[in-house]
């Protein structure tokens, strides 16, 4: 099985509030009806969530947020998985929406329903969630990064691979001359800090990143711009981006 990631940078216009990258998200869905292994998609929130979230002052941190906001993220999400929804439906590849409140409970997964995903990709659906506001207990509330979801579902599902499918052709190890690290060992790279993402943006990625290749899991960075590259990676064609090694 195969977890793929939609960075919320490749599916929305970062720089713009609420606007979705429609034609792209269509180009990756048509790519991935190319695959013949099941798998599971995970989108961020890009202009859509983190948007709301900085307007209200949310983060990953387990508070007392603003119910306001929490409706109104929880919504733009909502807003945003029906446009990933809706190009995958066109693309015949049978969604099968799965917002986290199903697998997730105070603050942690329900492995029962985790593992319920993995029979769900297997059936020929494509089981698809996404970063959100959640519910924590004791009136607290939490944004939930996508990624980190990548992070829950690779322990309990093993994922043959982990991709992160970015805006960008992986992780850089300078910025300025844009050079490419083909595989991540203990490099340290550059990333540029975005003020809009409430989650940790590139930062937060090769962390969880980080995370999946140590419980011996390969991970893998491509620009979902070039969407043929998620295809070649998965059928192990060629890898054309940021590798990490499962260890
Ligand atoms: O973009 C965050 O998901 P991410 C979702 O995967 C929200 O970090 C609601 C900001």
């Amino acid at each position: 099985m195969i977890l793929i990631k939609l960075g919320g940078s490749i599916i929305t216009n970062k720089e713009k509030s609420l606007s979705a990258r429609k034609s792209t998200i269509d180009k990756i869905a048509k790519s991935l009806r190319k695959l013949d292994e099941p798998f599971v998609i995970v989108h961020g929130g890009g202009s859509f969530g983190h948007y709301w979230s900085v307007r209200y002052d949310m983060h990953t941190r387990p508070a007392r947020y603003s119910q306001h906001g929490i409706a109104v993220v929880k919504n733009s999400m909502v807003s945003l998985n029906k446009i990933v929804l809706d190009s995958f439906l066109k693309n015949r590849l049978n969604p099968y929406c799965l917002p986290p409140t199903d697998f997730m409970e105070n603050g942690r997964p329900i492995i029962k329903k985790v593992k319920e995903i993995e029979k769900i990709a297997k059936s020929n659906l494509v089981p698809i969630t996404f970063g959100d506001a959640l519910w924590y207990g004791k009136k607290k509330s939490y944004i939930l990064s996508g990624d980190k979801i990548m992070t829950i579902l690779a322990k309990t599902l093993r994922p043959r691979l982990s991709i992160f499918v970015l805006n960008v052709d992986g992780v850089f190890s300078k910025l300025t001359t844009k050079n490419l690290i083909y595989e991540m060992k203990n490099q340290r790279p550059q990333f540029s800090k975005i003020s809009m993402d409430v989650t940790g943006g590139m930062k937060r990625k090769l962390e969880e990143a980080t995370k999946i290749s140590r419980l011996g899991l390969d991970v893998f960075f491509v620009n979902g711009n070039k969407p043929q590259r998620i295809v070649d990676a998965i059928k192990r064609k060629k890898f054309e981006g940021t590798l990490f090694r499962g260890i």
